[in-house]
């Protein structure tokens, strides 16, 4: 769909159905579902945006099932997407980062499973630096007629029907791929609507700029250190040293990367030998997105989108952004550098 670079105005709910008379066959079930996330995403953007003044920071008392300790916003984000999900009456199981068990909901005729991480990087919520919600979107594999298994959940990230992510930052963003490429929308807080920013997301294939947390340094493969010592050489011809840019909230991280290219690496360390993210609903559908937008994620043996999960709260290295900043750190890992 060519858009015109000087009139935008168009709202996520007019585009998701643009987009679906792109599909033969659809059935608007998945347009229906996109719409929820976005209304889920404005409710919990407006408690973000002014959690300060209603007294949403802070601890909420508990830990989630990593042993994390849960921050109020976290448990409101996670009600709210429950709610809106629950409501759409095409959802037969879901998945949340705060929940320890998948999700059965009464409608188990619903087409879809949705895994989600209600307000990723929620530790630096008290600061006020930008988090976010991820969430991924499966078909599911049962009979519709009977409950949905775990084997419905326990697909590779390859077969997502659906990805996307909302930030809430300076401005909330909602940005998601059904698989013909990226879009991005703004909310647009004085009409309450996301508005179209971007319509075809393209990630420079190389760039200057790397994202990783320099803190766990001891513990990261040989191939990750050599990988990082060689781009902090100096090199004006290979554009090295890099930048380094962290922010800690992957959303926000990867947003940037996204946008400006570069690589975003988490790899295995001493206290997280399998890698911290969680495969399911933080490498898979942010790898989607990147790859959609012509980059690569990959686990550091193959692409992350192929792993064949095991359970829905599994951690994986990850490595994603420009096609060609991957590449070579694949070299290093695969000992060819
Ligand atoms: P570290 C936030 O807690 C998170 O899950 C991701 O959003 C972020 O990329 C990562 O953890 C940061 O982890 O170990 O660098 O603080």
């Amino acid at each position: 769909m060519a858009q015109s670079k000087k009139n935008y105005l168009i709202t996520l709910e007019e585009y998701i159905i643009r987009s679906q008379n792109r599909f033969n066959g659809a059935t608007g079930e998945l347009s229906q579902l996109l719409r929820d996330i976005g209304l889920a995403a404005k409710i919990v953007s407006r408690e973000v945006n002014k959690a300060g003044i209603t007294n949403l920071l802070g601890q909420y008392g508990s830990q989630n099932v990593h042993g994390e300790s849960v921050k109020k916003l976290d448990v409101f984000a996670d009600d709210q997407i429950k709610s809106a999900l629950a409501r759409s009456g095409i959802v037969s199981m879901m998945i949340s980062e705060e929940s320890n068990e998948l999700i059965r909901l009464e409608s188990s005729s619903g087409k879809y499973i949705v895994f989600f991480d209600p307000l990723d990087g929620s530790s630096n919520i008290d600061v006020n630096v930008s988090v976010g919600t991820i969430f991924s979107i499966y078909r599911r594999k049962s009979p519709r007629n009977k409950s949905p298994k775990e084997s419905d959940a326990l697909q590779p990230g390859d077969s997502q029907a659906a990805a996307g992510y909302v930030l809430y930052g300076s401005s909330t963003m909602l940005v998601y791929t059904t698989g013909i490429g990226v879009s991005s929308f703004t909310l647009d807080p004085s009409i309450g609507e996301f508005m179209l920013s971007d319509d075809d997301i393209r990630i420079p294939e190389l760039h200057p700029q790397y994202s990783i947390n320099e803190g766990n340094a001891s513990g990261w493969p040989e191939g990750v250190r050599a990988y990082i010592d060689h781009i902090k050489k100096v090199d004006a011809g290979t554009m090295r040293p890099y930048s380094l840019r962290y922010i800690g909230s992957m959303v926000s991280d990867l947003h940037r990367t996204l946008l400006l290219g570069g690589i975003f690496l988490y790899p295995p360390n001493v206290s997280n030998p399998k890698g911290k993210l969680r495969l399911m609903y933080e490498c898979n559908p942010m790898g989607y997105i990147i790859e959609q937008a012509g980059g690569l994620a990959v686990d550091g043996k193959g692409r992350v989108l192929e792993v064949v999960p095991e359970s829905i709260h599994q951690t994986a290295p990850v490595y994603m952004g420009s096609r060609k900043n991957v590449e070579e750190l694949m070299e290093f890992l695969n000992g060819k550098k």
